[in-house]
């Protein structure tokens, strides 16, 4: 990986958080500048307050550290989207606007995550191709798909180096989810883990596509890091780790847990979930830019249950 600086807009969220350790981690701390809107609880790099609907800021910033990519990472998930779509639309919008516009005049290399909320009811629900309806229901979805076809009308137009990938819902023990549907696969474990039952927003059967934050590190990586020319989509790539039900997750926690007492009460996330596929063919990037995922259910659970524990032991919950 070449040594440029790299600004990540969302550093202080899910994902955020950790792509910004690891970059720091194999570039150098000073090589990666964290922004968000809100301060970190902790800073172990260079950090500056970023409203990413502040185009002058965001302009201002690119300047002073002579960036020269970007990890736009900040947005509305879909949960909290449905509750203030006007605001979801402008952040998810205008922010990425903001972005493109100023990678085009600075000539800015662009990592855009997308979302597996591209797609709607009227989408294929198995093995979900990569080229198919998009239609989705949720105003974050509508987002999504107005972002991914925004990128590649930048990338085909202005030649600006935007990259992109659909994540499925990502589960990690070094961060919360920031208000999405999927956010039930983190939540459960932290539950799990410190002996508490847990009531799952989602019916025992929704069957949802997943994604170790592991892996999600790795495709965000991998995705940059590829030759231009290997890369046949501009829009988004489909992406795949695992898929299950939280019926299906309750049981693989169970084998390490087995007292463990998982209940159901869905909500409006229900709606949303069913919009979504239950599992994704990513067979593109596999052949593109050789994307393989290292986890799947059993070894996720595992690796979750570990760390937590760990976590929480240190923390002497279990004291
Ligand atoms: P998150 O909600 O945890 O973090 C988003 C961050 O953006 C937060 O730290 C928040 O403070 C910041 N932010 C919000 N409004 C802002 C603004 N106006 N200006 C600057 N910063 C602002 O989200 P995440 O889960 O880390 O997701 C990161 C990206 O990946 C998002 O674009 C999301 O759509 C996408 N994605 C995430 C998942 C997932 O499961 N986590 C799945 C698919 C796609
Ligand atoms: C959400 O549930 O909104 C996110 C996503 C899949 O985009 N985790």
């Amino acid at each position: 990986m070449k040594k440029e600086t790299i600004l990540i807009i969302g550093a202080n969220g899910q994902i955020g958080s950790v792509l910004t350790e690891t970059l720091r981690e194999s570039l150098g701390r000073d090589k990666v500048i964290a922004t968000d809107i809100k301060k970190p609880t902790e800073e172990t790099g260079p950090f500056e307050l970023l409203d990413i609907l502040d185009k002058a800021q965001l302009h201002k910033l690119i300047r002073k550290y002579k960036v020269r990519q970007i990890y736009h990472l900040a947005a509305i998930l879909s949960a909290k989207g449905e509750q203030n779509p006007k605001m979801a639309w402008d952040v998810n919008m205008v922010g990425l606007f903001n972005v493109l516009e100023l990678a085009k005049e600075e000539k800015l290399k662009v990592f855009f995550p997308s979302s597996i909320a591209v797609f709607g009811s009227h989408t294929p629900q198995q093995n979900t191709p990569q080229e198919t309806i998009l239609q989705p229901e949720t105003v974050y979805g509508i987002s999504k798909v107005s972002g991914e076809l925004w990128c590649q009308y930048y990338f085909n137009k202005y030649g600006v180096d935007v990259r992109s990938v659909r994540y499925p819902g990502i589960i990690g023990y070094q961060s919360m989810p920031g208000g999405g549907t999927t956010d039930y696969a983190v939540e459960i474990f932290h539950y799990a883990v410190q002996g508490i039952p847990y009531t799952c927003f989602l019916k025992s059967d929704t069957e949802l596509p997943m994604l170790y934050m592991e892996d999600a590190i790795k495709a965000t990586l991998e995705v940059m890091d590829c030759a231009s020319d290997k890369l046949s989509v501009r829009t988004s790539y489909n992406l795949a780790g695992m898929s299950f039900t939280p019926a299906q997750l309750g049981d693989a926690i169970k084998k390490w847990i087995p007292q463990f007492e998982l209940s159901y009460e869905p909500d409006f996330r229900q709606e949303i979930a069913e919009g979504w596929p239950g599992s994704i063919d990513d067979q593109v990037a596999r052949k593109d830019w050789g994307w393989q995922p290292a986890f799947d259910l059993e070894k996720m659970t595992k690796d979750m249950i570990q760390k937590l524990g760990k976590k929480y032991r240190k923390e002497n919950v279990f004291a």
